[in-house]
């Protein structure tokens, strides 16, 4: 089975890669313009985007939209991760964070996929704590500065296999490839 995974994050594309892959699905990076709306949920953006890329023909893909929900700060940047790492950036993030007992956030994601014309939704979420300082080189985003409950390195400390085992992307592509061994 092929799946394209329609993003311009090529980290991304590398987890979706890496974890489908080893359940026998290829994976075809594509990057397509999407708008994404401006909404107080991450499944409300996948949906947006889902309905824009209806009518392009592009066959069987995925796509996902992830966030950092940071309990001290009312759940930002969340929604707005891709903005917020793009301006402030993990120091911005930090700088926000100094001195804050409640270092508590987690990862949320959202996969949008369209299978043999049929469009379904999967979630996956991931706890822990926004550390001090940025450490580890592997991984994207914000993964220097999160650290996955039960761990105690970061997501960019670990390897590929390690992160998706427990990663909201991780536990988001199982339930897809749950869904998908139902359906084909
Ligand atoms: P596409 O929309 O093209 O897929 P994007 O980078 O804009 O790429 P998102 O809007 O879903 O993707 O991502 C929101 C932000 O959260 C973005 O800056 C990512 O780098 C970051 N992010 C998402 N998943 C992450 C992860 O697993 N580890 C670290 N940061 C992550």
């Amino acid at each position: 089975m092929k799946l394209k995974i329609i993003t311009s994050n090529a980290g991304k594309a590398v987890e979706f890669r890496t974890a489908l892959g080893s359940l026998g699905i290829e994976v075809e990076p594509q990057d397509e313009d999407c708008d994404e709306i401006q909404a107080d949920t991450l499944e409300e953006v996948v949906r947006s985007c889902l309905s824009q890329l209806r009518s392009k023909g592009l066959g069987d893909y995925v796509l996902d939209d992830s966030g950092l929900f940071i309990n001290a700060l009312g759940g930002f940047p969340g929604v707005y991760s891709a903005y917020a790492l793009r301006t402030i950036g993990i120091d911005g993030i930090l700088r926000l964070m100094d001195g804050r007992a409640d270092r508590s956030a987690r990862f949320e994601c959202c996969i949008g996929c369209s299978f043999k014309g049929e469009e379904f939704v999967v979630k996956g979420r991931c706890d822990g704590i926004i550390s001090e300082r940025p450490s580890g080189k592997g991984g994207f985003g914000f993964d220097p500065i999160f650290v996955p409950s039960g761990y105690e390195e970061t997501f960019a400390e670990m390897s590929i296999d390690v992160k998706n085992g427990i990663s909201h992307r991780g536990r988001a592509i199982q339930a897809l490839s749950e869904t998908l061994r139902g359906k084909v």
